[in-house]
Order: structure tokens, then C-alpha cells, then sequence
């Protein structure tokens, strides 16, 4: 059986007609859409054990308290961390890049480098421009070569003693090139340089297993992941986490508190202040527990071949254009129709049913390497199906007829 034909039935929403058609989702990597076992895993939580976490002795305080915490060994066993204490929960990719860019840059000093590569959506670029901006620190970036792959020679270049952090990628999401993690992690720290891991198109597509990628950082979304909104995860070194300063202070984070001081609660929970999501990672055990069943070798081969079609059947058609590697990819293909604003396609199938992002998503310097100002994207996930591709091979097929 094929993955969607397992998997289908159990997304309630992608029943849904939409303009009079059947709903074809093909924005996962925007967000993905839920199984019914994430939905009801929240709304058991909310009408059973709700009560805030780590401080109530309560029974409900306890049971929403071990709930928070299995979830956080789900995720570690998940990733492959090799401790719990390396698993800290955040509001999503965007804020676990910021957790580290704000703590790391109390650190910078003039002259040092942050490296970030000209692929990098916006999340994992203006957290460092923020944090350079004040202490005098520079920006570079590592260029693109052929169909978009990084630029490894110009990178031993870029990569000095001056590099304090590289940032970059897993998987780009407009591209869908897959960046050898471990080498770019490795070459990072042969110069002393921090590596960070943008890992939110990564996660829900690669088998991943931190102890092989040798990364310092990684962050990631639950929403992009099965899972809900509202909720990250940033995967450190314990050593690194151990030596790294928290940027952000409140509740929770702390041992003991005076009126001008206070000294710092125990790994993970030093960078988590304040009441956390709580039901939002009750649903991210459900959803890690779903795609553990499924597999991730299978989700990967999957959305692979759906990829693959995609670009096959797009480039077949007059007009259009493909933007990326054309076979090792992740689960997105962008492109564009000749004639055609990104916008108008998007809302041209929208008409047929078929949801496809538009726009710079979020990476307008890699934009401009492509030459364009925007682009319409297809991204999969496990409930794709191959008749799906087709119908939107033939929906774009016949913009270009229209013209
Ligand atoms: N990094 C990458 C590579 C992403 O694709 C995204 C979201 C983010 C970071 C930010 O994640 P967030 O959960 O903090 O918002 N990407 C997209 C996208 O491609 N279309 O919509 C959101």
C-alpha cells in the first residue's frame, strides 16, 4: 500500500472541498496539516490533566507536568540527542534560532563573523543581524553553484578563526537541496566556529540522528511536523548549553530569585521561561509517535518520489521553470510559468482546489540569486499522493494554454 493510502483518512480536514473540488494540500511545508491522533491527544489533555507545569503538587499539575516532560524524551529519542537536558522546547524554529542568536550574541565582539549561507529563509538571518548589529560583528555568506548547492570551496574561504557561528540550512525550503550537515558541522568546528542547524524542512522529511550530524544547534518547528502551532525545539549540546548564558529571563528558568539577582534552574529548563505550550507538546508525542509508526525512511522515500515526479512533470511543460537540485531533494519543488505572476498561479489553482505557497517564502536573498521575484511552490508530506501531483501537472499545464 501506497503511504497516502495508509495515511489519508487520518487527516480529517483533507476531506474538505474547496471551490467545488476536492482539497489538494500542497503547502506542508508552510504547515502540515494534523492526524486525528494529535487533535484528540490536545483535547483529552485540555479535558483531563490541564494545570501549568513544575509547580503545582496537584494530581492535574503532576500529570500535565509528566506529560510535558515524556514528550521532551520523545523528542530526544526522536533526534537521536544524546541527552534529555538537550532538548529544549521553544515557539517554533524561528525562536529557537533566537534563543541562540540572543545568548551567543552577548558574546560577539567587533571583527567576529556569523556565516549563514545565501539560502537561508529570513528566520535564520535577521535573529543574526539582530545580534551583530550592536557589537560591531560582520555577516557573511556562503554562495550558491549550479542548481543551487552551496558553494564548498568558496566556504573554506568564508570559514576563519573569525567565525564565531555557521548557520545554515538542512534542507532549503524553496530549493529543496539537502546540505551535507555533518561535513559543513565538522568543517565549523576544525576552525572553532559554533554550527547551527535550520532543521524545520528537515525534520519532517529525514531520518535524522544528531549523534552522526555532529551539530552543535538544531532547530525545528512541531507544526511542520504533524504537529501543532505554538511550538519548537532547539536540540544543544549539553556542554554548550551548560557554558551558554540565557538571554531570556522569568519564571521557571531560575533557582533562586533576589529583587537584583538570581542564579540559573538546571539544564533544559534555564532557557524556558515562563508557562511553556504545554498541550502543544502533548500533541508533538502524538505526532513523533505517528511518523515513528509510519517510519521515517519510508515518509523520506515517499515524499522523495513525489518530489521527483513533480519536477518531472512540471519541466516536461513549456514555460515553466524549476528552481533546484532535479533529483536528491527534500519534499518542495518551486517554480515559476513563463507570463505568469507567482500569485496569479497559486490562485489560479486555488480555483481547482489545489493550495500551493507563492511569494519569496521568506528568502528573498536566495530570490535574487534566482533572478526572480517570487516563486509558486508544491510541498508534500505524508498524505500526498501520486494522483495528486497529477492533478496539479495538469492544472499548471493548463495555464500555460490559457495564455
Ligand atoms: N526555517 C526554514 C527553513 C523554514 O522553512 C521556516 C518556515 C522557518 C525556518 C520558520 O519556521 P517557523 O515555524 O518559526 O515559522 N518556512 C515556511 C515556508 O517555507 N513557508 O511558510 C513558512
Amino acid at each position: 500500500m501506497t503511504l497516502d493510502a495508509q495515511t489519508r483518512r487520518d487527516f480529517p480536514i483533507l476531506e474538505r472541498i474547496v471551490n467545488g473540488r476536492p482539497l489538494v494540500y500542497l503547502d506542508s511545508a508552510a504547515s502540515s496539516q494534523k492526524p486525528r491522533t494529535v487533535i484528540e491527544a490536545m483535547a483529552r489533555y485540555y479535558e483531563t490533566s490541564h494545570a501549568n507545569v513544575h509547580r503545582s503538587i496537584h494530581t492535574l499539575g503532576e500529570e500535565a507536568t509528566e506529560l510535558y516532560e515524556i514528550a521532551r524524551d520523545r523528542v530526544q529519542r526522536f533526534i537521536g540527542a544524546a541527552a534529555r537536558e538537550e532538548i529544549v522546547f521553544t515557539r517554533g524554529t524561528t525562536d529557537a534560532i533566537s534563543i541562540v542568536a540572543e545568548a551567543v550574541g552577548r558574546t560577539l565582539k567587533p571583527g567576529d563573523e556569523i556565516l549563514v549561507t545565501d539560502m537561508e529563509h529570513h528566520s535564520n538571518l535577521v535573529p543574526w543581524q539582530v545580534a551583530a548589529r550592536d557589537r560591531g560583528a560582520r555577516i557573511r555568506s556562503v554562495p550558491l553553484v549550479g542548481e543551487g548547492t552551496l558553494d564548498l570551496a568558496a566556504l573554506d574561504r568564508l570559514l576563519t578563526d573569525r567565525t564565531r557561528v555557521f548557520a545554515f540550512a538542512h534542507v532549503s525550503n524553496v530549493l529543496g537541496t539537502i546540505n551535507p550537515v555533518a561535513e559543513l558541522a565538522a568543517r565549523a568546528r576544525r576552525v572553532g566556529a559554533l554550527s547551527l542547524v535550520d532543521g524545520a524542512q528537515a525534520i519532517p522529511h529525514l531520518l535524522l540522528d544528531m549523534s552522526v550530524l555532529g551539530c552543535d544547534f538544531y532547530a525545528f518547528s512541531a507544526h511542520k511536523m504533524l504537529g501543532p502551532t505554538g511550538l519548537g525545539v532547539l536540540y544543544g549540546r549539553r556542554a554548550l548549553l551548560e557554558a551558554l548564558e540565557p538571554a531570556r529571563g522569568g519564571s521557571e528558568m531560575i533557582k533562586e530569585v533576589w529583587v537584583d539577582r538570581a542564579t540559573w534552574n538546571d539544564l533544559p529548563w534555564r532557557f524556558e521561561p515562563g508557562t511553556p505550550p504545554i498541550a502543544e507538546t502533548v500533541g508533538l508525542t502524538a505526532a513523533v509517535e505517528y511518523l515513528e509508526k509510519l517510519g521515517m525512511e519510508r515518509v523520506r522515500e515517499h515524499e522523495q518520489a513525489l518530489a521527483v515526479q513533480t519536477v518531472d512533470l512540471l519541466s516536461a511543460i513549456p514555460g515553466v521553470r524549476i528552481y533546484g537540485p532535479r533529483r536528491e531533494r527534500g519534499a518542495v519543488v518551486a517554480f515559476s510559468v513563463d507570463g505568469w505572476h507567482p500569485h496569479d498561479v497559486a490562485a489560479a489553482l486555488d480555483a481547482e482546489g489545489i493550495a500551493v505557497r507563492a511569494g519569496h517564502h521568506c528568502a528573498q536573498p536566495l530570490m535574487r540569486w534566482c533572478g526572480v521575484v517570487g516563486t509558486s511552490r508544491a510541498s508534500f508530506s505524508v498524505y500526498n499522493s501520486s494522483e495528486e501531483v497529477a492533478l496539479l501537472a495538469h492544472a499548471v499545464a493548463s495555464l500555460g494554454a490559457a495564455l
